[in-house]
């Protein structure tokens, strides 16, 4: 087992890191920023080591800084967390260089799998089913383009091949729209990305947004925990989740989940992984694989018992895993809410001192939060302050008790999203289940 190690995040997942390495005996290093010397890991953590100024791109984005703790505590692997560093091929080689180990995939497949491109067609070989479209990169030939454009059928979507999660991309409804789109696509994704290669899909205009956890262990074992609906969205935040994904077609779901696991053999994956699909009509589409451990993993954990976070630290130990696909058991049914330091009208950031915190609790309630009584929400990072998730026997249940979960927590001296949340859980149609993406933008009249 890693003897040490360094937590490269803040907030709830550096809490969530630690209590985990506690679990199995490893030290932790905590690192952080200046403002975050109060935070709840760093007080609990073995050891503390300020890595630099507020903004992140000075501390938890200073990969010089987080080597260094790495080597002034003695420390022997790093674990990104999500977010921040999480998916830096750059990163993951220079942690590996330095002789440290870095809790996730190898770089090479954190670089596949960032290219958009080269990530469709990995799986298009391992037999995972995609979005029709072109399957590489656009070139400059026009007519070539268009005759794409033509077999896949209006509409389609422009995206960048070093995009993702939602950031640059394009429709296009009409062949006269085609060409000029993709060139504001391409002047965009080299702004963004400094990477103009884009490639086209068909547009599925009211998906549901269905991922599958994986984990595998690099030495010829993989397997899943089932998936995850993550439709419940708001410009490309994810406001609410749940699994397992309700109302899916059983049949293609057994398929998917096969395919997943296949694609983690083929291209010998290591660490917890997450394929995010598009799910319409009966069918799933692979748009985008995350090689992190999600926010949303907690609804997974509900419903399997596997600490996910565990099982990433016995991955890099160099264990082999030792659970089956058979022994995987669904139980029940888990939502997750994320609640943010936020206006619930405006959406805009809410930071400042948490006059007084009370945590919901009871049957199938937990809560992942590094927020106490007196804690400051600093104004330099994500507004996520805390993740109730709730369990029960059907989804009903689980539903019920995350209404109840809403209503009793108490944050006081900032602006949270609860308000939107408690509506959320008295959405008929969201009790019903199986909304798409497009669902609560539009019930927000956005
Ligand atoms: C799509 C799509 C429809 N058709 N691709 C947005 C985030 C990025 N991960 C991929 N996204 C989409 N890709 C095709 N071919 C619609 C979206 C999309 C979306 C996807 C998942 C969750 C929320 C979304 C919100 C708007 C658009």
């Amino acid at each position: 087992m890693l003897d040490k190690v360094i937590i490269a995040n803040r907030g709830e997942i550096a809490l969530r890191i630690l209590r985990a390495c506690r679990e199995l005996g490893i030290k932790t290093v905590a690192v952080h920023s200046v403002v975050d010397r109060n935070l709840m890991h760093v007080r609990m953590a073995d050891e503390a080591v300020c890595i630099g100024p507020n903004p992140s791109t000075e501390s938890y984005l200073n990969i010089p800084s987080l080597i260094s703790a790495g080597e002034v505590t003695d420390a022997v692997g790093i674990h990104p967390g999500y977010g921040f560093l999480a998916e830096n091929a750059g990163f993951a080689e220079q942690v590996e260089n330095s002789g440290f180990v870095f809790i996730g995939p190898k770089a090479d497949t954190i670089r596949l799998m960032g290219d958009k491109v080269s990530a469709i067609r990995a799986m298009i070989e391992a037999g995972v089913p995609t979005v029709p479209g072109s399957d590489g990169p656009l070139d400059e030939n026009h007519e070539r383009t268009a005759k794409i454009a033509q077999r896949i059928g209006y509409p389609v979507i422009i995206k960048a091949a070093s995009g993702g999660g939602g950031r640059g991309m394009r429709v296009v409804h009409t062949e006269a729209a085609l060409i000029n789109s993709i060139h504001i696509t391409q002047a965009e994704a080299k702004g963004a990305f400094g990477d103009d290669t884009v490639y086209m899909e068909k547009f599925l205009e009211n998906p549901r947004h269905v991922e599958v956890q994986v984990l595998a262990d690099g030495q010829g074992n993989a397997i899943h925990l089932y998936d995850r609906d993550c439709s419940m969205q708001r410009r490309h935040q994810k406001v609410v989740e749940e699994a397992p994904a309700p109302f899916i077609d059983a049949t293609a779901r057994a398929a998917v989940l096969k395919s997943c696991v296949d694609a983690c053999i083929k291209i010998n994956y290591r660490g917890a992984g997450t394929f995010e699909f598009l799910y319409e009509n009966g069918g799933f589409y692979f748009i985008e694989m995350n090689t992190r451990v999600q926010v949303e993993h907690p609804v997974t954990e509900m419903v399997t018992g596997i600490d996910i976070v565990k099982e990433q630290l016995k991955i890099a130990s160099g264990m082999p895993l030792t659970i089956k696909q058979e022994d995987v058991k669904l139980n029940g049914h888990a939502f997750e809410c994320r609640i943010n330091a936020e206006d619930p009208k405006t959406f805009l950031p809410c930071p400042g001192l948490v006059s007084h915190f009370h945590a919901p609790g009871g049957l199938g309630v937990r809560v992942d939060s590094h927020l106490y009584s007196g804690y400051t929400v600093p104004p330099y990072y994500d507004s996520l302050i805390a993740k109730l998730i709730t369990h029960g026997e059907d989804r009903a249940t689980s539903l019920v008790r995350m209404r109840n979960a809403l209503d009793e927590t108490l944050i006081e001296g900032i602006k949270t999203n609860i308000p939107l949340q408690q509506e959320i859980t008295r959405d008929t149609n969201f009790q019903k289940g199986g909304v798409n993406i497009h669902y609560l933008e539009k019930k927000l009249g956005l």
